[in-house]
């Protein structure tokens, strides 16, 4: 067992599209629990700081331009394997390839309108916390 902490983000086309119910309810109905959870917009500040692995990248412009487009909602959940779980639960990148059952399979059907992010190892879990929820504690109390 390895409880861990993990930050996701549920985008803007979520929050646009009345997913952010079902979303969570699917990470809740697999046992993870709910840390923290706010409703914000970011800026291009944020974004940047966000996705810092991916600044450079030609696909990051548009990026920017969607996660910075409307209110998203960031969480942290918490649970055994909780990084590696969601990840799965989050499915593919790309919607159009994810697998059914998972939140992008099921439910996207764009390499970059897909839904969800979740951090992709320890690493990215404590640096994203710290962005998203400064002052929260990056590991289980437990
Ligand atoms: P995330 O970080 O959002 O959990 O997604 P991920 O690990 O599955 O994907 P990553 O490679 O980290 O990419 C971050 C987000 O950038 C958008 N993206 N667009 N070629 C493209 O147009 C492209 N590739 C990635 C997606 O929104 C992806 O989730
Ligand atoms: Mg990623």
């Amino acid at each position: 067992m390895s409880n861990e902490r993990t930050l996701v983000l549920i985008k803007p086309d979520g929050v646009r599209r009345g997913l952010v119910g079902e979303i969570l309810s699917r990470y809740e109905r697999k046992g993870l629990s709910l840390v923290a959870l706010e409703q914000r917009t970011a800026d291009g500040d944020l974004a940047d700081e966000h996705y810092a692995e991916h600044v450079e990248k030609d696909f990051y412009p548009p990026l920017r331009a969607f996660i910075t487009s409307g209110p998203l909602v960031a969480l942290v959940l918490e649970g055994d394997s909780a990084i590696e779980v969601v990840r799965l639960l989050n499915g593919r990148t790309d919607g159009r390839k994810a697998e059914a059952g998972s939140i992008r399979g099921d439910l996207a059907l764009s390499n970059r309108e897909n839904l969800v992010h979740g951090s992709d190892s320890a690493e990215s879990a404590a640096r994203e916390m710290a962005i998203w929820f400064p002052g929260l504690d990056p590991q289980p109390t437990a």
